[in-house]
Formats: structure tokens, C-alpha cells, sequence
């Protein structure tokens, strides 16, 4: 190690330290569901609070039947959501529907509560083109990562130019952060000053890689600061607090103060992707345990049990007939035509060219065997 003389002009190893010198994670609730912002809390009605708890069981839901399907060979791609309930529904639920969604691969929960039906979302899964033409303002999940953010900041532009009453909210995972493409978007958002909120989604890892390996960045939102953009640390597993600063933020951005960085600290419980990695070789239970009991849910549960607002039985009802539904989202899923290759081919170009035409002739042939 170099030690510094005495009187050098700037003491680097003081500035490192006090990259580390963080505010709190912003809370409502604490991990013991305890109210530690009582006036944030109090501003929710007990309708409110249910529909929050809903919300949250009817992704944890989604995610389970979702697994099962995998499971069973019915679906394409799936990125698991469990643990990640308030972080996504928290944040979506302070949007509203003609603010512009760009969603990556985990946010289909996001996507689905912002207008696309779960059918559309079981067919993007399986890579049909069906499953892009949701209804919901939104773009086709990204699976770039750090590309959605880019996307986000000309969407954002394009917002206010029309002078819209909207903003663009987008997501990446702490992985994303550490992609060129993230800082880009971020760095033209702010200087365009446009209504684009970046929602990182820290689960703690980028597949096997754990966030502290891939950049040496004491929080994510350090990186929103060098584009000129306000950041925050959220608690991602209490819904209300993730509620609340998005909320906050989008009032921000519309009175035309620019983009906000919201970093929500979560947890992805299961594996990256139904593909088939395994957690367990990157992470032990000991890791996992402190996570796990920072459950958004049961945090949720405890708050509204406590109200007598919530009872196990009605949680069951719940959990079944969401499950329902979502069984009958995958039999329509089922009922629409399978995409053909030449199907795929032919919208690649307005105009194919004669390469492409000679393979769109070859797959029809075949197709037509
Ligand atoms: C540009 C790019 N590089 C690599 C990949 C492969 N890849 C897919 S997901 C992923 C990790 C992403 O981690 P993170 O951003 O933390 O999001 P999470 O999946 O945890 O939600 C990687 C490296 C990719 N999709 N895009």
C-alpha cells in the first residue's frame, strides 16, 4: 500500500471512505412489520392496504402456477419473480395507465397489472408474436440487459414533446446497472431533462454473479448521480415504501423536473430463469435466511392480521381462484396457432431480400408437408 505524505493535496482514501457513508434504505415498514413512518402509513386506507396485500398474493401466485407450467413443459421462457412482490407491484401500482412501461424479462408481472392479459404474457413467454400485442402502453419485454434504460430515455422524450400528462418507468436488475447501455440512457435522460423513472431492481446477483463482485459501487444509485439524476435506496420488500417513492417520484417528474433513480433492495428466492440454473451453487441458505424473513408478504400479512382485515381463509380463496384464472389463460394460450418459421421470416423485412426469400420458400415447403 502507497501511504500518503502529510501534506498531499487531496485525500483520495477519505473520498473513497465517504462513497460508503449511505442514508437508510427509505422504509414504512420494518422488518417486523413495525410502522417507522407513521404519516406515510396513515395515509392509507385499509381498502388500500388489502389491495396492496392482493396485489402481492396474486404475483406469488402467478409465479407458483407459472413454475408448475414450467415444470410441465408448457412454457417458454420464465424469469421467476418470488421475493420480488413489492418491488414490482408497489412501484407499477403508483403508475397509471398512459404512463409508458418498458419492461425487461422479470417484469412481467408489471406488464400484465399495466394492461397486457396473462394469455398475451404466456405467448411472449413462448416467443409468439401474439404475445407483443397487448394493448398495454408498453414495449415487448427487453431481454438485452441495460438496453431497456436506453429505449426509456427516447420514449420519455417523446413524452414531453407531446407534452403528455405521463411519464416512462423502466426496470433493470443490479446486473444492469453494471452494462453500458444503462449509464447511456440515464446520461440522456438527464440531460434532455425528461420524464423517465429507472427502476433498479437489486436481487442481489446477475444470474450466479453476487452484486458486491460485478461493481465496486457502494449503492447502485451512486451511478444515477453522475448523469445529474436524484436517486434513492428503497426497502423493495415493503410494498408500501416502494409505493410511496414511486408515487413521489412521478409527481416529480411531472412537474417537469426530469428523471429519478429508485434502487429497490429485494431478493430473487428462486433461480434466475426456469431454464434450470441452480441457486445453490452460488449462494447457501445461511445468505438466503435473513432474506426470506424479510418476506414482503408476511410483512404485509402481519400489519393487516393485526387491522382484522385479513384472514388465512380468505387468503386461500384468493390463491385459488387466481390460480384458476391463470389456467384458463394458458388453455387460450394453447387455442391460438403456433407460429410458423415462415411466419417469423416474413416480418422481418418490409421487403425481403432474396436470401430471406429463398428461406421463407424452403419453410413454407416444409410446413406445408
Ligand atoms: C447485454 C447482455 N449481456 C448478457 C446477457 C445475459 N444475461 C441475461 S440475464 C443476465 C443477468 C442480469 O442480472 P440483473 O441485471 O441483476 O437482473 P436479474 O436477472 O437479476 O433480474 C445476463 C448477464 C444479456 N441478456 N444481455
Amino acid at each position: 500500500m502507497v501511504i500518503m505524505s502529510k501534506n498531499s493535496i487531496v485525500d483520495f482514501s477519505k473520498i473513497k471512505d465517504e462513497l460508503a457513508d449511505l442514508a437508510k434504505p427509505i422504509q414504512v415498514l420494518d422488518q417486523n412489520a413495525k410502522v417507522v413512518n407513521q404519516a406515510v402509513f396513515d395515509s392509507f386506507s385499509d381498502d388500500q392496504l388489502v389491495e396492496f396485500m392482493k396485489k402481492m398474493v396474486w404475483e406469488r401466485a402467478l409465479h407458483e402456477q407459472t413454475m408448475n407450467f414450467s415444470r410441465q413443459g408448457r412454457m417458454g421462457f420464465y424469469a421467476p419473480t418470488a421475493g420480488e412482490e413489492a418491488s414490482e407491484m408497489g412501484t407499477v401500482m403508483a403508475m397509471q395507465k398512459q404512463d409508458y412501461l418498458v419492461p425487461a424479462y422479470r417484469d412481467i408481472p408489471q406488464l400484465i397489472q399495466h394492461g397486457a392479459t396473462v394469455t398475451e404474457a404466456f405467448l411472449w413467454s413462448r416467443g409468439h408474436v401474439k404475445g407483443n400485442e397487448f394493448e398495454a402502453r408498453a414495449l415487448m419485454p427487453q431481454i438485452i440487459i441495460g438496453a431497456a434504460y436506453v429505449e426509456t430515455a427516447g420514449v420519455a422524450l417523446g413524452l414531453k414533446k407531446n407534452g403528455e400528462d405521463a411519464i416512462a418507468f423502466s426496470y433493470t436488475g443490479d446486473g444492469g446497472t453494471s452494462q453500458g447501455d444503462s449509464y447511456e440512457g440515464m446520461n440522456f435522460a438527464g440531460a434532455y431533462k425528461v420524464p423517465a423513472l429507472f427502476i433498479v431492481q437489486n436481487n442481489g446477483y446477475a444470474i450466479s454473479v453476487p452484486r458486491e463482485s460485478q461493481t465496486a459501487a457502494p449503492a447502485l444509485t451512486q451511478k444515477a448521480i453522475a448523469a445529474g439524476i436524484p436517486s434513492v435506496q428503497v426497502d423493495g420488500m415493503d410494498i408500501l415504501a416502494c409505493y410511496s417513492v414511486a408515487k413521489a417520484a412521478r409527481d416529480y417528474m411531472l412537474a417537469g423536473n426530469g428523471p429519478v433513480m429508485i434502487e429497490t433492495l429485494t431478493n430473487r428466492y428462486g433461480a434466475h430463469s426456469s431454464a434450470g440454473d441452480d441457486p445453490k451453487r452460488y449462494r447457501t441458505d445461511e445468505q438466503q435466511k435473513p432474506w426470506l424473513e424479510k418476506d414482503p408478504l408476511i410483512r404485509l400479512r402481519k400489519v393487516l392480521t393485526d387491522k382484522k382485515l385479513w384472514t388465512e381463509e380468505q387468503e386461500e380463496a384468493l390463491i385459488k381462484e387466481y390460480k384458476d384464472s391463470f389456467k384458463d389463460a394458458l388453455k387460450q394460450a394453447d387455442a391460438v396457432e403456433p407460429e410458423k418459421v415462415s411466419d417469423m421470416l416474413k416480418r422481418t423485412f418490409e421487403v425481403p431480400t432474396p436470401e430471406l426469400q429463398a428461406q421463407i420458400a424452403k419453410f413454407e415447403e416444409k410446413e406445408s408437408n
